[in-house]
């Protein structure tokens, strides 16, 4: 049903007609977003993109879900509400199941692992899948970071057995409760803005975010220990209404498009710049941080994965491709 109506919406926006933009510096491009506004990827889009486009287009940024709740952007924007967001492989994946495949602990490998599978040929046909299904172009891919374990009690975890029973916070998506199963843990999906307060008040064990968010979102304050499992090599990806896009000049979407690549990158090296630093600001507030076992984790993440239904709705020989890249 979900993707009959966004289906039926985004086929209605189509239909609305292409008239371009005749006085483009008046187009106003609303993202709408559930990173925070000190985000690197936010940061990213205030400081590099919006300036870079600012000769026929007004970027406007709305972040904390202010505008959409996590996980409707992209409906808005086959709605015609919206006109851009930084989605996530598993909110695609509620419309077109073969994102899934990035939504898989340990399947990128790093930063520039990413890159390239979003460059690659076979994602032509992903790519054509979100335009033609949600009204969506996906212009660039953007690097969240390694995501970890993190948890309110300080005890020894080793292996997945190790988080049997841990009521871990995820965000609220099928994709997204796999991988906290995969983990051994017992997911509880729930909207990013709300996690802060859940740990405090122990409505939940924990959560999974890579560092930077950890810091931003000041979980360090009501957790008591990480442990780098590195589950997922997480992205985004900037994602514009095709509608919307399709209103520009060759020109300007070349502008666009180079105004995300750059937006882009400067969000992942400073990201990774971050990552590499935050691991002594975490101890220096108390908590502490533990390398698991890292390959039973790996060995059971990914058998979870490939014995499960999503395996079998990514294109054969994707996850080969992916691999090999
Ligand atoms: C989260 O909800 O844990 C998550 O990390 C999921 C990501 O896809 C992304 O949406 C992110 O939140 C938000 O942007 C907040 O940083």
């Amino acid at each position: 049903p979900k993707l009959k109506q966004v289906f039926t919406a985004a086929a209605m926006v189509v239909a609305m007609g292409a008239t371009s933009f005749a006085h483009a510096a008046d187009t106003k491009l609303r993202m709408s977003a559930s990173a925070s506004a000190t985000d690197q990827r936010a940061v990213a889009m205030t400081e590099v993109f919006g300036p870079a486009v600012s000769d026929f287009a007004e970027f406007e940024g709305h972040w904390n879900s202010s505008l959409f709740k996590q996980g409707t952007d992209l409906e808005a924007i086959a709605r015609g509400n919206l006109d851009m967001t930084i989605t996530s492989a598993q909110e695609l994946a509620e419309f077109i199941p073969a994102f899934s495949i990035f939504s898989a602990g340990y399947v990128h490998r790093d930063a520039e692992h990413q890159k390239r599978v979003f460059a690659a040929d076979f994602m032509d046909d992903l790519k054509e899948e979100a335009k033609d299904l949600l009204n969506v172009k996906l212009l660039s891919v953007m690097y969240l970071g390694r995501r970890h374990v993190n948890l309110r009690e300080d005890f020894e975890v080793a292996t997945p057995a190790d988080l049997k029973g841990v009521k871990l916070r995820m965000p609220g998506s099928d994709a997204w409760q796999f991988l906290g199963k995969a983990l051994g843990a017992n997911p509880t999906p729930m909207a990013f803005a709300e996690v802060y307060t859940a740990l405090q008040t122990g409505a939940v064990d924990g959560q999974d975010n890579p560092l930077p968010t950890d810091k931003d979102a000041k979980f360090y304050e009501v957790t008591k220990q990480i442990v780098l499992t590195g589950h997922l090599v997480d992205l985004n990806y900037i994602a514009i209404s095709k509608k919307v896009w399709d209103k520009f000049t060759p020109e300007q979407q070349a502008t666009l498009q180079k105004a995300s690549d750059d937006a882009a990158e400067s969000a992942r090296q400073k990201q990774l710049a971050l990552e590499a630093e935050l691991v002594q600001f975490f101890k220096d507030q108390g908590l502490k941080v533990y390398e698991p076992n890292l390959k039973a984790f790996q060995e059971t993440v990914q058998g979870a994965y490939l014995t499960s239904d999503y395996s079998e709705q990514w294109p054969e020989g994707l996850l080969d491709k992916i691999n090999a890249l």
